[in-house]
């Protein structure tokens, strides 16, 4: 059964911020897509960057369900386990050499202004590679709480992984605002009982309680408007 929170106090104000890592602090959907087109492509078929876009927030076993849908092929559990071992070794070399350079633009000021204003904060994230891209990218020290695809057992759309951020936080859902680039994220802070704040176009993430093309254009004041 999938997790769903009914929030009982909507007026709460926010004390945690919980960050989605792909496509809102870092964009590492280009390494993702790069190795799961070198699998494809082993496999003798081919997808688009269109494509891929339906990956964003998607954990690594169900990327891998789809691709191999795209191209009919068809493989057994085993066989579908190490073709995810040999796409996650592929990309974990790329983004062992991720440097801070590679954070998104306005992430450092934004992590660094919450902390200044109380907030508390921790990452919301379905990679199970989180840590080593965090450490990369010099990012691990803003985090109270981190939970990513290694804690969690149902990914989003289901809430999950945002409901363990806010108890490790030990606040409750509805003191949370989430920032998320994936509807499948934004549909998982809703169940949730949280705040969303979607970071990409506002006619995608249409369930976003506000929409900015990225964290450099927030400030921690704005969340005083939700
Ligand atoms: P891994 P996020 C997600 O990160 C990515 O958006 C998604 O493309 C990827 O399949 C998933 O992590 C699992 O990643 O293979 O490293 O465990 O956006 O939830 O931070
Ligand atoms: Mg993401």
């Amino acid at each position: 059964m999938q997790n769903t929170v009914n929030p009982t106090n909507t007026a709460a104000s926010i004390k945690a911020c919980l960050f989605d890592l792909d496509g809102v602090l870092v964009d590492t959907a280009v390494y993702h897509y790069k190795a799961w087109k070198r699998l494809a492509n082993s496999l003798g078929f081919d997808f688009t960057e269109e494509q891929n876009e339906h990956l964003k927030g998607i954990s690594r076993a169900e990327s891998l369900n789809r691709i191999l849908a795209w191209g009919n092929v068809e493989k057994s559990e085993a066989e579908k386990l190490e073709l995810a071992t040999l796409k996650n070794n592929w990309y974990v070399d790329m983004i062992s050499h991720m440097t801070p350079a590679e954070v998104l633009a306005g992430t450092v000021d934004f992590l660094t202004s919450v902390r200044k204003d109380g907030y508390l904060v921790a990452l919301g994230s379905a990679s199970k590679n989180s840590g080593i891209i965090l450490e990369k990218t010099n990012l691990a020290h803003f985090f109270d709480a981190i939970v990513d695809g290694n804690l969690v057992s149902a990914s989003k759309p289901d809430p999950e992984v945002f409901l363990k951020g806010a108890e490790l936080l030990g606040v409750a859902p509805n003191q949370c605002v989430v920032f998320e680039d994936a509807v499948a994220g934004i549909e998982a802070a809703k169940r949730g009982g949280m705040k969303a704040i979607g970071i990409g176009n506002k006619n995608v993430l249409t369930r976003a309680d506000m929409v900015v093309s990225g964290l450099d254009k927030l400030t921690s004041q704005d969340l005083k408007r939700l």
